[in-house]
């Protein structure tokens, strides 16, 4: 959690501890407050006060509030944008996608074909890519959450980290970032197969997050409970790249 975070948190909690439940509470309301059934120590009237209220500060500062949406029509086709990892020469129908095990020596579990995807609940977007260059376009997206795939295939560990076949690109997300309901592994981009370019046969797509995050052809998936080498991070790039 962001400081930011934090101090709101406290602020809120401070402020709705003091005037604001005594004053939305009369005598006997009060009464019944101290009589209700306590939930870790907290009366629980006030305690879903403050569950409410961490799930305001959160929807709307926090890693769990939604990116913006928009309608189909406004959908554009990107530039394509970072090569990096795409330019060792391949035969996409040996394409997979191999899951690791966590720990220091990791074991490919699964090498899952494109089909495994494909038959997983589709989803789609129509969300803003932003990239650090400053340019930014709205697209169409198609394919599996993140999150589902990480409740089929997955471990519950802190970090994921994902690289291409050749792993000349990498990059790492924290697992509040890979469960986020609006990431995505897209295998469509504005109603058609993915190009090449734009990361066939399987990308992501992280809305929340600056392009560079959005790996393009994605050949392994790692999950770990150390942070990830990342690319951009190691080149003077904030390792989460929120915006
Ligand atoms: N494999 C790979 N993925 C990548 C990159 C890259 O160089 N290699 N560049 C990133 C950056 S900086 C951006 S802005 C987006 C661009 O996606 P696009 O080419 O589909 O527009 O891909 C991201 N994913
Ligand atoms: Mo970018």
């Amino acid at each position: 959690m962001s400081t930011a975070d934090q101090d709101l948190r406290t602020l809120t909690r401070r402020s709705f501890t003091t005037g604001g439940i005594a004053a939305l509470i009369g005598g006997s309301g009060l009464w019944w407050m101290k009589n209700a059934r306590p939930d870790d120590g907290i009366p629980w009237p006030l305690r879903k006060v403050l569950q409410f209220n961490e799930r305001l500060s959160r929807t709307y500062y926090g890693p769990a509030r939604l990116a913006p949406t928009y309608d189909v029509s406004r959908a554009r086709d990107p530039r394509v944008n970072g090569q990096i990892g795409l330019r060792s020469p391949m035969d996409m129908s040996q394409w997979t996608l191999d899951v690791l095990s966590s720990g220091q020596k990791p074991v490919v579990e699964r090498s899952l074909p494109i089909q495994a995807i494909h038959e997983m609940p589709r989803y789609e977007i129509v969300t803003e890519f932003k990239c650090v260059e400053g340019w930014s376009e709205i697209v169409h997206w198609a394919g599996a959450r993140l999150s589902d795939f990480v409740e089929t295939y997955g471990h519950e560990t802190a970090y994921i980290s994902l690289t291409t076949p050749d792993r000349d690109y990498y990059v790492g997300l924290d697992r509040e970032s890979a469960l986020h309901s609006q990431s995505l592994l897209a295998y469509e981009m504005n109603g058609k197969p993915l190009t090449l370019g734009h990361g066939a046969p399987l990308r992501l797509v992280c809305p929340l997050k600056y392009g560079v995050k959005s790996i393009k052809r994605i050949g392994a998936i790692q999950f770990t409970n150390e942070r990830p080498a990342d690319y951009w991070a190691e080149r003077g790039y904030d390792w989460y790249l929120g915006h």
